[in-house]
């Protein structure tokens, strides 16, 4: 059963000068770096999505893996197979998480009844094997958004049972999460936006999406979950205008549904370009308004539109995402979820280590630089000197709630105040992170 991984031994830390592909180059689960393990600072988890259920298909083009899972059998036993065979890769690539959605683990029924009867019967088996292995579940999360049912959005469908039926989907994973020890829970907007404003009552649906995240809300304190509820910001795809479209968008619908504190964010590298902007911009912007939740690591491609969600493998576009992450107390609860795909081309089992190798190896060598960026204190101190004029007189006058526009404007005129303009040196600091790299 477990033998599709059979000719793949146990991955180990062999160090930079290894030619093994099959072994960690930079990746040291124990090495001490910035006062913890690398193991105990990343948190890395497999996804279940990419590695296990997705078949290889592209918009032009069927499965291209065949997997021993993925055959015509009994759809429950392909599951319990699939089951053995996560297990068996997480032990061997030792990342100490997973991450699942409900329809990756367990085959839809015929009605709501049998379709959580699967879905059990499966969670039933990964307890014993979370028993069985010390895999960690680092979230969970239902899939409302591949189903047909689902194709006018989950929770900001027109048609309330489609709500309700998110709602009976979300109430078991949650549950299940909690069961299985899972340190986050996850919602990940795909069908909550819309495709056209010419049949779409926006007002109505933002209403519905707060309702649902209240409801999530008070059936975690109702259950004891002591996790973090995560929102997922992606701008677009699959619909056109995407609710949680970035940091700052899910921060506002955050705080316009009075749910700050109570929901934090799951940010993704692939997504953040996709809006626009960039994973450190991303991250920072959530360190800043403390809601970093948790990540989703993965990477796309600047000559494709869409989300490649392949693995990342340059310490360069990590470099300041992990700076801010590391020089901020770490990733808490979260962790680094590997939400990356092979290409569909891929198709061997070693490729999916390969993949997993990689991230990991990209990783560890990114944090060792910040560790050298953060000892060394050149960019931090830049930044901190850039802005110490706000700890003199005038930063704290205009801070002083005394202080209003005309009197900071008679300020102007009495002192004479002319700013003169300051380089904000970026290819001196360009330079610098270059030596890192
Ligand atoms: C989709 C995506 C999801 C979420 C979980 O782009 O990132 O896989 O991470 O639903
Ligand atoms: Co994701």
């Amino acid at each position: 059963m477990q033998d599709y991984f059979k000719n793949i031994p146990e991955i180990k830390f062999e160090g930079e000068n290894s030619d093994n592909p099959l072994a960690f180059k930079f990746y040291d689960e124990n090495k001490t770096i910035l006062g913890k393990s690398m193991k105990e600072h990343f948190r890395f988890a497999t996804c279940y999505w990419h590695t296990f259920t997705w078949p290889g298909l592209d918009p032009f083009g069927g499965q291209t893996f065949e997997r021993p899972w993925m055959g015509n059998a009994d759809p429950i036993k392909m599951a319990e197979q699939k089951l053995n065979c996560a297990f068996d890769f997480f032990t061997k690539i030792k990342t100490p998480f997973f991450c699942f959605h409900d329809r990756d683990i367990a085959p839809e029924g015929s009605n709501y009844k049998e379709t959580q009867k699967n879905f059990m019967h499966i969670i039933d088996l990964m307890e014993y094997k979370i028993e069985e292995t010390g895999m960690k579940l680092l979230w969970g999360t239902a899939n409302a958004f591949s189903h047909k049912r689902y194709m006018s959005g989950a929770s900001t469908n027109p048609d309330p049972e489609v709500f309700a039926y998110k709602a009976a989907q979300v109430k078991d994973c949650m549950d299940a999460t909690l069961r299985l020890g899972g340190q986050n829970y996850v919602l990940w907007g795909g069908r909550e936006g819309y495709e056209t404003i010419l049949n779409t009552d926006m007002s109505k649906e933002m209403d519905n999406l707060k309702r649902f995240l209240e409801l999530v809300v008070n059936y975690k304190h109702k259950i004891g979950f002591k996790g973090q509820i995560l929102i997922e910001p992606k701008p677009h795809e699959p619909t056109k205008h995407q609710y949680d479209f970035d940091s700052a968008a899910c921060l506002a619908f955050i705080r316009k549904a009075g749910l700050e504190g109570e929901i934090k964010l799951n940010i993704e590298a692939n997504h953040a370009t996709l809006s626009g902007h960039n994973y450190e911009h991303e991250i920072a912007y959530a360190i800043a308004n403390d809601a970093l939740g948790s990540l989703d690591i993965n990477r796309g491609d600047t000559l494709i539109g869409w989300d490649t969600d392949q693995f990342p493998n340059n310490p360069a576009d990590l470099i300041m995402a992990f700076y801010f992450i590391f020089s901020n107390g770490g990733l808490g609860n979260g962790g680094l979820n590997f939400d990356a795909k092979i290409r569909r081309q891929s198709i061997d089992p070693e490729d999916l280590f390969y993949a997993h190798i990689g991230g990991m190896d990209v990783c560890a060598k990114t944090l060792v630089a910040v560790e050298k960026l953060i000892d060394d204190n050149v960019i931090p101190k830049f930044i901190k000197d850039r802005y110490s004029d706000w700890d003199g007189e005038l930063g704290k006058y205009i801070h002083n709630k005394d202080s209003s526009l005309d009197s900071i404007h008679q300020r102007v005129i009495d002192n004479d105040i002319d700013p003169k303009t300051r380089s904000g040196r970026q290819e001196y600091l360009e330079n610098i992170i270059n030596k890192y790299l």
